[in-house]
């Protein structure tokens, strides 16, 4: 049994040094490589690059594990355990230049599917403020060497809730009916860019809530473990494990009444 800490250190590693060569790299002007599922979802080179350093580093010390990167890399597990990278989660915040912006590496065991696999390790790292989000299954969730300081306990009136809109022009109008209908309901909302950052911030009570329709498994796999462990409750509609239909991060009560309330608004199909 591989133990999750010796997993943590190497995602650790990892996401530093290809967050180290995104930050003191990064070129003035960012190449747009390619485009996914609109023609503002873009592919950097800087992405493939780092998805590139993290799963060479990785490899050369678990040659038998499995890869699942959103840059295209794709590799069966032999150990059981695979791993799960978004080289640069916030990629739009990259290219022009904020600083929202995470190197999300996580550690699962079983298939790379959201809905079965079991998360053991995380690392999310933010390059501009060389500050590295992390956890690993059981032994609780930092900030560096500062344990998280656990998800907030407040209701739905007082929160500050962030989300995440999609890179398709329909999903987004819909994505924007919703979070009309919240604003007039909680204290306020942030949309930041990166959901591997949103996670981390719930898990440190420096958000209440955030939610999201529409994540990739790359950008919440280690958010979400980290936000775990930290003490928040992170789900999909119907309380399982978080997937594409939506995610929600919280404490209670509010993730409760957050989940209620996003049902009500019919927020969990049809976009
Ligand atoms: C981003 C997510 C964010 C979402 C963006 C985008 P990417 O991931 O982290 O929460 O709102 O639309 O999907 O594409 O930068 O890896």
């Amino acid at each position: 049994m591989t133990d999750p800490r010796e997993l943590e250190r190497l995602a650790i590693d990892a996401a530093t040094r290809a967050g180290d060569h995104l930050r003191d790299h990064r070129p003035r002007r960012v190449e747009v490589v390619a485009t996914k599922s609109s023609d503002v979802d873009i592919v950097t080179a800087m992405d493939r690059a780092a998805e590139e350093m993290i799963v060479e580093y990785l490899l050369a010390a678990r040659p038998g594990d499995g890869v699942f990167g959103e840059e295209g890399h794709s590799r069966t597990s032999q150990s059981g355990i695979t791993w799960v990278i978004d080289p640069i989660d916030g990629t739009v915040n990259y290219l022009y230049a904020l600083d929202d912006y995470g190197v999300s590496i996580a550690a699962v065991e079983g298939d790379p599917d959201p809905l079965t696999w079991t998360p053991l390790a995380a690392c999310v790292h933010n390059p501009p403020r060389r500050l590295s989000y992390h956890a690993a299954a059981g032994h609780g969730a930092f900030a560096d060497d500062r344990p998280l300081r656990g998800p907030t306990s407040t209701g739905l009136s007082g929160a500050l809730v962030a989300t995440g809109f999609g890179y398709r022009a329909e999903r987004r109008t819909r994505q924007a009916e919703i979070v009309t209908a919240l604003l007039g309901e909680v204290r306020d909302i942030r949309r930041l860019g990166a959901a591997s950052l949103d996670l981390c911030l719930v898990g440190d009570g420096r958000l209440d809530a955030y939610y999201e329709r529409g994540l990739s498994p790359w950008d919440h796999a280690a958010g979400a473990l980290i936000a775990r462990e930290a003490g928040a409750l992170v789900t999909g509609p119907d309380g399982g494990p978080a997937d594409a239909e939506m995610t929600v991060a919280a404490g209670v009560p509010l993730h409760g009444e957050l989940l209620a309330r996003l049902a009500e608004l019919d927020a969990f199909s049809g976009y």
